[in-house]
């Protein structure tokens, strides 16, 4: 490793903070945060019940980081946008998070990433070595379809509907979207690409499942098509806004308030977007991408979750 990359990884986890690594839920959505912490807890405790302690440790450590819950909370708005009030759309929830833990161990990877640091901890991979951060992460989407299925009959969703919920989620993360937007990433290290390769990248690799998270809310409430189509949009553009503010935060921000390794993106050459527009253009796209997902969903009942989750990302935009 170069010398000034090695001084600025060591920096990185010098600064690391020892609770949660950037605290960004308003304090309004602290309720539904906390019913998806309960819930990520009570799904790993069933479904590690019978699991011996190798796998099951990592597999803990992993999911139950202190991570922003972006993606539960979208689809618990979208949920709650769309009229449904049970409970059990929470275990739902679990699926989209388990899926994202999924990506952020394989993204650290030394073949992906090589990050050393994640959620204010060390990576998985560099605390349980490789071959059990690889075996954890693949455990993860075996056990979001269960979240699916066992959400589903919670929530007495009919068969056919928890059926339209792994597909929308299989989709948006397969080679369609999560992972073939990381194979764009992975392509473009060390090119230079244009604003529409960016933003492709972008919604590959962030902005698909977002927007699956927010469909999958409203289709568990049983929304209309056009309202489905609304919350889609919604949580694409947001989920792009996000993508580019993470880019943003990479660039100016401190390991310590990330929760994990600042600058990586210039370290391997990556297609970010300070790198592509510049920081001044990067935070207007961020304004620009957050308020046309905001005017999605505006003005209609219910949607205050859904606004304030928009709000949390026009502010990691701003800067820190
Ligand atoms: C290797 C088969 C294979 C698949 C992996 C690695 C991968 C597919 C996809 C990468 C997708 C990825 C990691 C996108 C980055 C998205 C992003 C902004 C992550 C950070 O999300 P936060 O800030 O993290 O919501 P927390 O820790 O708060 O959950």
């Amino acid at each position: 490793m170069p010398a000034d990359v090695a001084g600025a990884r060591a920096t990185a986890r010098d600064d690391a903070p020892d609770g949660p690594g950037e605290v960004t839920t308003a304090s309004d959505l602290a309720g539904a945060r906390e019913a998806v912490e309960e819930e990520l807890r009570r799904f790993l405790e069933e479904g590690l019940r019978t699991v011996p302690p190798p796998p099951a440790a990592p597999i803990r450590h992993a999911v139950l980081a202190p991570g922003k819950r972006i993606r539960p909370l979208l689809l618990m708005g979208a949920y709650e946008a769309a009229g449904g009030t049970h409970p059990a759309i929470a275990r739902l929830s679990c699926a989209v998070e388990l899926v994202h833990t999924y990506s952020l161990i394989h993204d650290d990877l030394p073949a992906m990433d090589d990050a050393l640091l994640r959620r204010g901890r060390e990576a998985l991979h560099v605390r349980f070595g490789v071959p059990v951060a690889v075996l954890a992460a693949a455990s993860l989407l075996p056990l979001a379809i269960r979240s699916i299925v066992e959400g589903g009959e919670a929530l007495g969703l009919p068969d056919d509907r928890t059926r339209r919920l792994c597909r929308i989620l299989a989709v948006a993360a397969g080679a369609a979207g999560m992972v073939g937007g990381q194979f764009r990433d992975l392509r473009a290290e060390g090119r230079r690409i244009d604003r529409a390769e960016l933003m492709r990248i972008h919604a590959g690799k962030t902005a698909e499942l977002m927007a699956a998270a927010a469909v999958m809310g409203g289709l568990a409430a049983s929304a209309e098509r056009p309202f489905l189509e609304r919350l889609r949009r919604f949580g694409r553009d947001l989920g792009l806004a996000f993508q580019v503010a993470d880019d943003i935060l990479d660039r100016v921000a401190t390991s310590g308030q990330m929760g994990k390794e600042r600058g990586r993106d210039a370290a391997l050459g990556k297609a970010s977007a300070p790198a592509v527009l510049g920081l001044p253009e990067a935070r207007r796209l961020v304004r620009e991408l957050v308020g046309r997902a905001r005017r999605e969903v505006e003005g209609r009942p219910r949607t205050g979750s859904l606004l304030r989750i928009a709000e949390l990302v026009a502010a990691r935009g701003a800067g820190p």
